[in-house]
């Protein structure tokens, strides 16, 4: 019988320079707004806390690797969208995800999170036309779902989804706080990885 999806996680490398990652066959990247729940996420997929989280925005500076076997790794982004530090700072964040995302052949998909109460923001926009446009795999889920009423959580959905031009069934959502959606996304990545 195979090991469950990901016992075997571990915290590879914390990188500022993409192209000095390690490569693996097989990899997803989690990108998104700062404080969205990237990190948080990772580590419920993981079911390890070996992403670092927060709740003030700009927790995750740099790119973080995570191996799942010797073949395939859950790679952690920094957030966008918060203005802290120099204009310089700000842009040098926008090229260390850049410079990952154009640098990994073996990136099976990219999960753009959204936060599920406010819906996709200008950057969040962005980030998908930019996915499309350099024809990587992406994937958005919408995190946080517990801030969501229940009454409103369908419209909620279908108003997130229909600006990056999903139908919401599309639109993940997750609740890492409730464990809503979450072995369901656990289940799919394994299966991206090659660990299912
Ligand atoms: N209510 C709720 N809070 C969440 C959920 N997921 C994460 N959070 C909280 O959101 C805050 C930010 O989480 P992080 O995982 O650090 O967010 P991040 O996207 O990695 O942030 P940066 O590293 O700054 O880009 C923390 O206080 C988390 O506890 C969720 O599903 N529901
Ligand atoms: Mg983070």
């Amino acid at each position: 019988m195979r090991a469950a999806p990901f016992s075997r996680a571990a915290f590879v490398v914390s990188e500022s320079d993409p192209a000095r990652l390690p490569f693996y066959a097989a990899e997803i990247a989690f990108v998104g707004r700062s404080n969205v729940g990237k990190s948080s996420l990772i580590n419920a997929l993981l079911r390890k806390d070996l992403a670092r989280t927060s709740s003030t925005p700009g927790r995750t500076r740099t790119i973080n690797l995570f191996s799942v076997s010797p073949q395939a790794a859950v790679v952690d982004l920094p957030g966008y969208g918060f203005a802290r530090g120099s204009p310089e700072e700000r842009a040098g964040w926008g090229a260390m995800i850049e410079g990952y995302l154009t640098r990994r052949p073996s990136l099976r998909r990219v999960y753009v999170l959204i936060d599920a109460k406010v819906g996709p923001t200008d950057l969040d926009r962005r980030m998908v036309v930019w996915l499309q446009a350099a024809r990587l795999p992406w994937r958005a889920v919408a995190t946080k779902a517990d801030q969501v009423k229940p009454a409103q959580a369908a419209a909620r959905r279908r108003d997130s989804a229909i600006p990056l031009g999903l139908t919401p069934p599309e639109l993940g959502w997750i609740s890492v706080v409730e464990r809503r959606g979450v072995d369901e996304l656990r289940a799919e990545a394994a299966q991206l990885l090659g660990e299912a």
